[in-house]
């Protein structure tokens, strides 16, 4: 159930509420795509760093170590010791980024594992059946992602068919959350709004599924290759058609002048993995912009990544030091980048959510925005 607590022009403050607990948002969710966050970070860090929801994979737990593993294990929540809220992404988005060889069908898609090559079937069905085994708190719709270069008649008819996808999740999802052995029987669905660069087909679809009535809306298709002004174009033109009382999710974004700009434009849900994938990198985000810790002039550096972050990395460690342990390949170099990284993140969402309820979010974008660009 979504609240819509406070508008500040088009920015949402909301407070989802689920079976594992209240989703302020704004939110950033930290990405665990195969059941674990990337950089040595275990799910008590998460508790440590604010973190309010975890999201991994359908299509990487299918594959290992099996959905049917997972629910034996008591699911998804018991598993990995994370009793918040767990968004699964369906897999589809995943088999077209991944897999090999895939083939389209109306009944779904058929690849190759990346990690056996083993062959494997995934439709609507097949999708919302992983997902209720690994009784994540939100399970997305399967669709398909077309890659930006797709033409404006084959992202037309895949639209269509990711709509019928979407109908028959949603009679799957109801099926099986009313089976005796569903682990969440409260399962909830996110449909999937694509359509390429082309806002006519977008909007007609965000009519059609705004219908359903779902948990809630994710625009998808998004941060794969367009420029951010057509990102937030789409966003601008597609948002006000997703209903105002249920969450909207931007898939796949982004860094956090993205994230601040489509906050701007209605949007309550991100995920992203640059704060993890950057942090393996030994990249960090501060208020001033990123740094790149392999930088010999921080050889030396006594202050910590950023001046009084509350993380773990920064209460106690120096950048030196850091940078060293990066050099050294030492995998504690790597934890405490991710660390500051997701806790950046989370506390920019929470900075946000401060913005919005106090109504002066436009300043506190351009101020932040600003910030960003002014470098160290
Ligand atoms: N669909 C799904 N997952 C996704 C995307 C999508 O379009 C994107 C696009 N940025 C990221 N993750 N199911
Ligand atoms: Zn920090």
């Amino acid at each position: 159930m979504y609240q819509l607590i406070k508008r500040d022009g088009k920015a949402k403050r909301g407070r989802f509420t689920t079976v594992h607990g209240v989703i302020e948002t704004p939110v950033f969710m930290n990405v665990g795509t195969a059941a674990a966050i990337k950089g040595a970070v275990s799910t008590m860090d998460l508790q440590e760093i604010g973190t309010q929801v975890e999201l991994s994979n359908t299509y990487h737990l299918h594959v290992r170590p099996g959905d049917e593993v997972v629910k034996k294990m008591g699911g998804l929540h018991k598993f990995m010791v994370w009793d918040k809220p767990i968004l699964t992404d369906s897999g589809g988005f995943q088999v077209f980024s991944l897999a090999g060889l895939r083939k389209i069908k109306e009944e779904g898609v058929k690849f190759n594992s990346h990690i056996d090559g083993r062959k494997i079937f995934m439709g609507p069905e097949e999708s919302m059946q992983i997902q209720s085994n690994l009784a994540s708190t939100i399970a997305m719709a399967f669709d398909e992602c077309p890659p930006s270069t797709a033409s404006r008649d084959y992202i037309q008819n895949s639209v269509e068919r990711t709509y019928r996808w979407l109908v028959r999740c949603k009679n799957e999802m109801a099926r099986l959350n009313s089976l005796p052995d569903t682990i969440n029987p409260h399962q909830m669905l996110f449909g999937i709004n694509q359509g390429g660069i082309y806002e006519d087909i977008r909007i007609e679809n965000a009519k059609e599924i705004a219908k359903l009535d779902l948990d809630g809306y994710a625009v998808g298709g998004l941060a794969v290759g367009e420029s951010h002004e057509e990102m937030y174009r789409i966003l601008d033109e597609v948002v006000p058609y997703l209903p105002l009382e249920k969450p909207v999710y931007l898939m796949g974004v982004g860094t956090p002048a993205n994230i601040l700009e489509a906050v701007d434009r209605g949007v309550d849900f991100f995920d992203c993995v640059y704060p993890s994938r950057n942090g393996r990198h030994g990249h960090v985000y501060t208020k001033y912009g990123k740094l790149n810790l392999f930088n010999a002039k921080y050889e030396l550096d006594q202050k910590p990544i950023e001046e009084g972050c509350q993380c773990p990395a920064c209460r106690h460690y120096s950048r030196g030091y850091i940078r060293h342990l990066l050099k050294a390949k030492e995998m504690l170099g790597m934890r405490l980048c991710v660390l500051h990284n997701l806790y950046f993140y989370n506390h920019l969402m929470e900075e946000i959510r401060t913005a919005i309820e106090e109504g002066r979010y436009k300043e506190f974008k351009k101020a932040k925005l600003e910030g960003m660009e002014q470098g160290e």
